[in-house]
This record gives C-alpha cells, sequence and structure tokens, in this order.
C-alpha cells in the first residue's frame, strides 16, 4: 500500500488548508454575516397572514421523509411522510397505509430519501407529482401534490437487482419515465458468492420505470445490465438531448474494498449515455430477457386503502446484445452529480475529486459515436473520446465541485462541498463570474425550475450538511441546513438560513400559483367508498367477527359515536374505523386509547381511518380526540371496558344523545 495515493487524506489536508485560511484570513476580519446583504430582511419577510412565493419540497434524507417549505420565508408549512412510519398521523401504521412500506424484505419502516423529483410536461415542471427514492431499501415513491392536491404519499415501487437506489428518482422531459439506479454492485440475480469474484461478476442494473400520463402509476418497463461500477446520479436529456438519459459512475476500477483509495485510481470514470428510445426499440424486437426478480408494487387504490403486489420478473437489456443503446462518456475524476442545462446541449459532470468542472456537448457526442471516435471500450460498451466529447472546463471551480443547477439567463452555479461555496458561471465561456461561501459543506444547491428547461432564476438555496456555530448549540448532534441566496442580480447575496428536518439532500420548488389553488379541502363524505366508513352518527356501531371487533365510529365536533363500548375481551384485536365526519377544511380529528402500542391517528375530513389495537388486560381504557378542534376538545373522548376472555360481557355500543346522558 506504500506510496499509493490516498485521496481522502488528500481531501481531509485540502479541508484542512482551507479551513486554516479560514481562521488567518477570513475569521478575525470578517464574520460571516458581512456576507448578507443589508436588505435581506425584507427580502425574505413575509408578513403575517400573507403567502410566499414559492413552494419547495426537500428531501429528508435519513428521515425518510419529504418536507414543504415556503420560499422566500424559509418556513416549514408540512412533512409528508414517505419511507418512514410517521406516528404524528399514522403513516405506516394505520391498516390504510401500512401495505406502502411492504417489500421483498418485509415490512420496512424507515428510508433514506434523497431526490425529490417533480413531474415534468415539455421540460416543465408541472406539480402533478413528486418521486423520490429510497436509497437504502431502494424503492420510488409518488407523491401527489396538484394532481388531486392530497400532498400524500399514493404509491411505493421497489426496484430489484438494485442497492442502493442513488441515481433516482429523476424524469424525463414529459415523465415517460423515472429512473432508478444501484450505487452498489451486486450478483444478479442475487446469490451467494465470494465477495473477492467482483470484478467481472458484481453488476449494476439501471431501471427505466413507465409512468402512467393520467394516474401516474409506476411499472418497470426495463433495466440495463451494466459493468459493476457505482451508479451515483443522473439527469435525463432535454430538448435536442430529449431521449438520452445520462448517469455518473464511479469505481470503475471493480473494487470492492477501501473505496476510498482503491476507487480512487483512476484520473477518469464515466458518464454513461443511454439511448433509452433505441432500448424501446429492442424491448420491442424482443432483444430483453426475462429475469426472475421478486419486488413489490404497492399502491392506493380508488377507495384509498393501499395494497401490495408482489411481482416476479423483469425485462433485462443487456448492452451486448444492444448495439448503440450506451455510450461511455470519459469524466474526472469520480464524478458526483450530472446536470444538463436548460437548451439540452450540454452535460456537467460534478469532480467531487476534480481540479475542473468538466462540460460535454450533446451535439460533439452525436458526432463523436458517427464518427465513431472511440478510445476504447469497457465490457463491449463503447468509450468515446474526451476531446471527442468535451464542450469545455470550468477552471477555479472551487475544491469538490458536487452538483450544478441553471437559471434560464445562461448561468449555471455549482456547489463545491470541500471549499463550502457556490460558484456561478457562465454557460459558453466557462468563466467563473462570481462565488459566495456557504455555512458549511454544501451538497447540492437548487434553484426553482433549476434542473427543467424552465428554471424561475430569482433564488438559490444551498443545502448543507455542517451546521458548527451557526445556530443555538443543541448538544453533540445540530440540524442541518438550507441557505436561501439571492441570483436575481449580477452578484450573489445571501438571504437566510434556516434549519431542516433530517438530510436535506436535494429539493425542488415551484411558483406557488401551480399548486396553491389545486391543493385538496376536504373529502366529499358521499365520495367516500370505504368499506367501514359511516356516513353519518346514527351509523355508528360494533361487530365481532371471531376474535376481532370491528369499530364503526364517528368523529364530529366535539365527540366519538360511540363512545361507550362494552365487551371486548383480552385476546380481542379491535380495528377502530374512524370517520371524521366533518365537511369544512383543516378540522382534523385524532383518535388514541390508552396504551396503543402504534400509533394515533390523524384524520382528515371526510375520510377514514383505521388503527388495530389489542388490549392486555381487563379494565376502562379511555380514548380521545389528539387534536384540539373545538373549544370542546377536551371533552371529546370515550370508554372502552375490556373484560377477562371467557367473561359473560355482551359486545356492545352506544350512540352518544342528550336524551341517554339523563337530561
Ligand atoms: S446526493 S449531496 Cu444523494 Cu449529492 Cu446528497
Ligand atoms: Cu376532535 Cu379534538
Amino acid at each position: 500500500m506504500q506510496g499509493k495515493p490516498r485521496p481522502s487524506w488528500l481531501l481531509w489536508g485540502a479541508l484542512g488548508l482551507f479551513c486554516l485560511g479560514l481562521v488567518i484570513v477570513g475569521c478575525p476580519k470578517k464574520s460571516p454575516v458581512s456576507h448578507v446583504s443589508m436588505d435581506a430582511a425584507s427580502k425574505v419577510y413575509v408578513p403575517p397572514g400573507s403567502y410566499d412565493e414559492f413552494y419547495a419540497f426537500f428531501s429528508g434524507g435519513f428521515s425518510g421523509q419529504v418536507t414543504v417549505y415556503g420560499l422566500p420565508s424559509g418556513r416549514l408549512l408540512k412533512i409528508i411522510p414517505v419511507f418512514s412510519q410517521f406516528p404524528e398521523n399514522g403513516y405506516g401504521y394505520s391498516e390504510e397505509t401500512k401495505h406502502l412500506l411492504m417489500t421483498s424484505h418485509g415490512f420496512v419502516p424507515w428510508d433514506d430519501t434523497h431526490h425529490p423529483e417533480i413531474s415534468q410536461t415539455k421540460g416543465e415542471l408541472d406539480g402533478r407529482w413528486l418521486f423520490i427514492n429510497a436509497n437504502n431499501t431502494p424503492r420510488i415513491a409518488r407523491v401527489d401534490l396538484g394532481h388531486k392536491g392530497a400532498f400524500k404519499t399514493e404509491e411505493v415501487l421497489e426496484i430489484p437487482n438494485s442497492a442502493g437506489n442513488h441515481a433516482s428518482a429523476y424524469t424525463t422531459e414529459n415523465t415517460e419515465y423515472v429512473v432508478a439506479d444501484t450505487r452498489f454492485s451486486v450478483p444478479i440475480p442475487q446469490r451467494d458468492m465470494p465477495i473477492e469474484s467482483y470484478k467481472g461478476n458484481f453488476k449494476g442494473a439501471l431501471s427505466f420505470i413507465k409512468v402512467d400520463p393520467k394516474t401516474g402509476h409506476m411499472e418497470i418497463a426495463f433495466q440495463v445490465l451494466m459493468p459493476g461500477f457505482n451508479y451515483d446520479l443522473s439527469h435525463a436529456g432535454r430538448g435536442p438531448s430529449h431521449g438520452w438519459f445520462f448517469f455518473t459512475c464511479y469505481n470503475s476500477e471493480e473494487a470492492h474494498t477501501l473505496l476510498e483509495v482503491n476507487a480512487s485510481m483512476k484520473d477518469k470514470d464515466f458518464i454513461a449515455a443511454i439511448d433509452w428510445r433505441l432500448a424501446e426499440k429492442y424491448l420491442a424486437e424482443g432483444k430483453a430477457k426475462e429475469v426472475p426478480a421478486e419486488y413489490f408494487h404497492n399502491y392506493v387504490d380508488e377507495i384509498g386503502i393501499a395494497k401490495s403486489e408482489k411481482l416476479t420478473s423483469v425485462k433485462m437489456l443487456d448492452p451486448k446484445d444492444c448495439p448503440g443503446m450506451v455510450y461511455f462518456l470519459p469524466t474526472p475524476k469520480s464524478p458526483h452529480g450530472v446536470d444538463v442545462d436548460p437548451t439540452g446541449e450540454y452535460i456537467i459532470g460534478g469532480g467531487k475529486l476534480s481540479t475542473v468542472i468538466p462540460v460535454h456537448s450533446f451535439t460533439k457526442m452525436k458526432k463523436a459515436i458517427e464518427e465513431k471516435a472511440f478510445e476504447g471500450e469497457v465490457y463491449g460498451i463503447p468509450v468515446l473520446r474526451y476531446e471527442a466529447v468535451m464542450a469545455g472546463e470550468v477552471k477555479n471551480p472551487g475544491l469538490g465541485p458536487l452538483h450544478t443547477e441553471f437559471d434560464g439567463k445562461g448561468y449555471a452555479y455549482t456547489s463545491s462541498f470541500i471549499s463550502s461555496e457556490v460558484v456561478k458561471w457562465k454557460l459558453g465561456t466557462w468563466e467563473v463570474v462570481d462565488r459566495i461561501p456557504v455555512y458549511y459543506s454544501v451538497g447540492h444547491l437548487m434553484i426553482p425550475g433549476g434542473d427543467s428547461s424552465k428554471p424561475w432564476g430569482k433564488y438559490l438555496v444551498a443545502l448543507n450538511k455542517i451546521t458548527k456555530d451557526r445556530y443555538l448549540p443543541t448538544g453533540p448532534e445540530l440540524c442541518q441546513s438550507a441557505q436561501l441566496i439571492d441570483i436575481s442580480g449580477e452578484k450573489m447575496k445571501l438571504l437566510l438560513d434556516f434549519p431542516t428536518t433530517g438530510e436535506p439532500h436535494y429539493a425542488q420548488a415551484v411558483p406557488a400559483a401551480l399548486l396553491k389553488d389545486k391543493s385538496m379541502k376536504f373529502q366529499a363524505l358521499e365520495d367516500n367508498k370505504h368499506p367501514y366508513a359511516i356516513k353519518k352518527r346514527e351509523e355508528a356501531r360494533v361487530k365481532r367477527e371471531g376474535d376481532n371487533v370491528h369499530v364503526y365510529m364517528g368523529a364530529i365536533r366535539s365527540h366519538f359515536a360511540p363512545d361507550n363500548i362494552e365487551g371486548v375481551k383480552v385476546g380481542d384485536t379491535v380495528y377502530f374505523h374512524v370517520t371524521n365526519l366533518e365537511q369544512d377544511w383543516d378540522v382534523p380529528h385524532g383518535f388514541a386509547i390508552l396504551g396503543m402500542n402504534n400509533s394515533e391517528l390523524l384524520i382528515k375530513p371526510g375520510e377514514t381511518e383505521t388503527i388495530a389495537w389489542s388490549p392486555k388486560k381487563p379494565g376502562v381504557y379511555p380514548f380521545y380526540c389528539t387534536d384540539f378542534c373545538s373549544a370542546l376538545h377536551q371533552e371529546m373522548q370515550g370508554y372502552v371496558r375490556v373484560s377477562l376472555k371467557g367473561a359473560n360481557v355482551p359486545l356492545k355500543s352506544n350512540i352518544p344523545s342528550i336524551q341517554q346522558e339523563g337530561m
């Protein structure tokens, strides 16, 4: 090992030098506050009662969720649970939602979300759905935004032959496909084999998932079987490059241990360019192999209840049998992000260990393919010559360039993780025109629409991993954070810091006008098709089926019907099917009972939600509404009497009325 390069040491060395530089040069003279523009407060001030200009959807990283913020205020508006159970409203616990978290590994109540992606029409964000990846147990979820206005997870598709679904859930310009990749190459199909046999035997599958334009339903159309590299990020072509998808890969060394050294040996790795229209053609010609693969497709059905379906195979295209479908573009060095500019001409790599930002030209790529300007091939996949596809290199981009977005006015903005800055540069001339420090260690950055053909180039959000010293200390673990930067002028101006929930890998934003009037207010009771719904309080009842007790319960300000239940026995499972009978905006009711082992429910007006409860010992158990819904919310309560298994107490419930109270 002696004498071999140690890039991580180099990185930390560089970081150390940089920080030292800050201490010596920066810190004593300049407080971070000096980067804030004088009129920052007025630019982010949204007066009480007024709305923000943009909805921003942030990944929650290891929280597994999506958060919704308003911009420019940075106010948290909502957490949308996606891959993690959420006891705040019963997501993943309730009978209606728990199937969304089923996988071929069983019930997986957690994941690591990275990249929210809003559906597109003609290359523009259209606000119908938001797709987001689960990195750990590979899945893609679809969240309804403006399609029904529900802001709710409706579908989760597991991705087989995949391990570490990172380059996801990026979409094509009309949402024909969302994609998934494999960050870790693995045996395909999965089987027991020595790790040492990695090279040449482990493979990476890239997945193309068809999205139904009417319903949003997802289905794996095909997978492409790639060499055993690590596939990192992706973006679709647009405009002239529509029909192509670009994936970065590192570890073209095919190392299986100490990747920080062994996967950083080569000067260049690749961006894989996939011609997906050609792939469709090969698929139609029957070139794909049907490969056995077990995976789950979970979705909320027409009546609002999540179902799980187990699927057993996928169609796999091997580049060997499909000439012209895949090319490699050499890209320095262990690239991370790959971003396509709004015109669709430039394909920008994020060379995290590179000293430049490499920019490829789509026109040159096409020409190089025509002229067979290859420098060789890897596992039968042609490698185009770097010089033949390169449009330019951005010099002096900061240390550790990761991700690039665009303002639609001819400029690109790149995040540099190690030097903690955002660098603005000009497309075409590649010159750096401005830079601004961010606090600290920025990963992604986001401009509303900044990875589409129509950016709204007014704000940029830097998504930072480290906040050391930026906020009041809260023990050893600090929040991660976002910083809002004004990019409307020539110079970038820092406006605002705000903490995020979990790790905000990436975010997307759209103008508020695109969604706000589509947001659902409540479900009409007559449209509630839930089999255990009641439409009025008089229908409230209990029913025994063996050891299962079904409670048909209504909730309306400010009582439950029934609110007295007797005849439940130890050993029973009680299903509380609670219908919120309100027909008004913003009146959810909660439901919780003493000792429940899962979570509360939060039932939106007009909807029915179910939670199961198995009491362990006899007693009288109170239940109550957990959401302060009216002046008499504290009165919104009831009791369940639980008797011993053999007890002779008949099952009964009441419909509370004034008479019954003896008044
Ligand atoms: S990744 S920075 Cu998924 Cu770039 Cu997080
Ligand atoms: Cu219903 Cu409080």
